[in-house]
């Protein structure tokens, strides 16, 4: 190795030895944590009670989760108004005007020998406080059978806490590989374990389209689905898979149960259809929204393809039946629109956008790209949803009020921020969790490079000329990516996000002067157990000898 490759491989592959373990161990680390003497015990006869009909959901998820491992059966009850009735943990809501911080969700979680208390001003804050409430019983109490070996025990401890960022997110391609519902409320709960609040499902691509629209059944009846035997070389090839169509869709029904879902732990889900690039699977379907005879298959193959939706009425007019079916399955803020990777070859190829170019007054293809979103826009606005958009949406002139996700490093969504639009950071080389993990040779295949957790880890979402200033408030947050191209199963979908989702965790939730690589490091233990238990299958990749 060369000085310069030697250096770069001692500084990613932070590697880790023993340490004692903290004594409390909370994943992404609250803003403060005071540790008191004394403990509380969880019994049968502890009571979970809330001030508020309005956290009765919110307890009883919390109740059927600790019953599961404890065997204990906590009821949910009305506050009596005995705040310090033995025993007891007292879920409590407390009007924004009253409470310490102006932060939604913001929450104080108390523990003493006799009572434990959580507080906030919304039912996130309070499910904030209980999952760290979570994070301080022992680890098995995240076995999905019961434990009779363990004391359910809580250290005395007062914590005050609220997230740094409203936008802490994570990414999931279900289009070149197709993960099942099970799977997908697995992913949501492992964002809740560690409160992030937005995940973001990215629903078709060149590779399978996953969502059913009713106006357009050729788009899951066909685009679903790609048959393994048309090309050699497929993402499938070191798949043992039963049959040689792969793939599958998710049912309008299975699609609201899953927002329920997310919604319950606090998580909004973002659709995203991409469009107009990556467009193989509706190209399939429904040949006419090229710009060009062809015939287009569904791709079992990596790469950037030409397929590209032209900018036709009666394609926006497609469009637009597309994202009102989805609008109305998706009650969050935003429609992510793709708009990424957008091959402008067909378009050349097409009289029609030459047309078009001289009637709009188009210089060039990225103002093509532009006009399109732009339209896509209009449809999204008059949904009354926000677009969110990867970087190249910034191609040829952005959008109103579109969002950017910054991916091809951070300069999208800087020059998003200074534009006065909001911008999500998910650049590539900290946050996408397709790359390998380690230089270890027992890395799984990944692709475009390595980015260790330590990588991730040191990133701030916050770029430094904008800390401090007015512009600040145009980022967001960060979001972890998994492309899955080379993610055929289940568990090596965990594998590549754990723990580096973790980090991501931190580096949104936590402030910056209170992240700490060695903090972290001494937390992973705690936090690895805990994913044994869940049955996750974390990549040990921190500790993996390189040299
Ligand atoms: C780029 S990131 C893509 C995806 C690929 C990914 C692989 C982005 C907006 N587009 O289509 O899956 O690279 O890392």
């Amino acid at each position: 190795l060369s000085a310069c490759q030697q250096e770069h491989a001692t500084s990613t592959n932070a590697q880790l030895s023993p340490i004692a373990p903290p004594a409390i161990s909370i994943v992404p680390a609250p803003v403060s944590a005071e540790i008191k003497t004394g403990q509380f015990v969880f019994g049968n006869s502890t009571q979970l009670t809330v001030n508020s009909e309005k956290l009765r959901d919110v307890a009883q998820l919390w109740a059927d989760f600790f019953n599961v491992a404890s065997g204990i059966n906590l009821q949910v009850q009305s506050a009596t108004g005995n705040s310090d009735e033995a025993n007891s943990v007292s879920l409590e809501l407390v009007p924004a005007s009253e409470f310490s911080s102006s932060n939604a969700e913001a929450y104080e979680l108390t523990v003493t020998d006799n009572a434990i208390t959580v507080r906030a001003s919304t039912r996130a804050g309070i499910f904030y406080g209980l999952t760290s409430l979570r994070q301080l019983l022992p680890p098995q109490i995240e076995s999905p059978s019961p434990i009779n070996s363990v004391n359910w025990v809580v250290p005395a401890v007062a914590i005050v806490d609220e997230p740094l960022y409203p936008y802490r997110g994570m990414h999931l391609d279900v289009s070149r590989h197709f993960f099942d519902v099970n799977f997908i409320k697995r992913y949501i709960d492992i964002l809740a374990f560690h409160k992030m609040n937005r995940f973001h499902w990215h629903l078709t691509d060149d590779q399978g389209w996953r969502i059913p629209i009713d106006a357009y059944p050729l788009l899951t009846e066909k685009s679903a689905w790609r048959d393994k035997t048309v090309i050699g070389h497929t993402y499938d090839r070191d798949v043992a898979y039963n049959t040689n169509r792969i793939g599958g869709f998710y049912s309008k029904e299975q699609i609201r149960d899953i927002v329920a879902y997310a919604a319950e732990r606090q998580i909004m889900v973002i659709p995203e259809i991409d469009v107009p690039g990556h467009a193989a699977a509706i190209l399939h379907a429904y040949p006419e929204f090229g710009c060009i005879e062809q015939v287009s298959q569904v791709q079992s193959n990596f790469g950037i393809f030409e397929q590209v939706l032209c900018p036709t009425e009666p394609t926006f007019e497609f469009l637009r039946a597309v994202f009102t079916e989805v609008a109305e399955l998706f009650p969050g803020e935003y429609l992510h629109v793709g708009g990424d990777e957008v091959k402008k070859v067909q378009w050349q190829q097409s009289p029609f956008v030459t047309e078009l170019m001289q009637r709009e007054g188009l210089k060039d293809y990225h103002e093509v790209q532009s006009y399109f979103i732009c339209r896509v826009g209009e449809i999204v606005s008059s949904l009354d949803k926000k677009m969110l958009g990867w970087n190249e949406i910034l191609d040829g002139g952005i959008a109103p009020n579109a969002t950017i996700m910054s991916w091809q490093g951070v300069e999208g969504g800087i020059a998003a921020a200074e534009l006065g639009h909001d911008a999500i950071m998910s650049p590539g080389n900290y946050v996408y969790f397709d790359h390998f993990q380690s230089r270890s040779v027992d890395e799984p295949l990944a692709i475009h490079g390595i980015t260790p957790l330590s990588e991730t880890y040191s990133y701030n979402p916050m770029p430094e000329q904008f800390a401090g200033t007015e512009k600040a408030k145009h980022i967001l947050g960060a979001q972890g990516q998994l492309w899955t191209e080379y993610v055929p199963t289940t568990a090596k979908a965990e594998y590549m996000i754990l723990p580096r989702l973790s980090a991501v965790a931190e580096i949104t939730w936590t402030p910056v002067n209170k992240q700490s690589w060695q903090s972290f490091s001494e937390r992973l233990p705690s936090l690895f157990a805990r994913f044994d238990e869940m049955g996750l299958n974390a990549a040990r990749s921190v500790y993996a000898i390189t040299a």
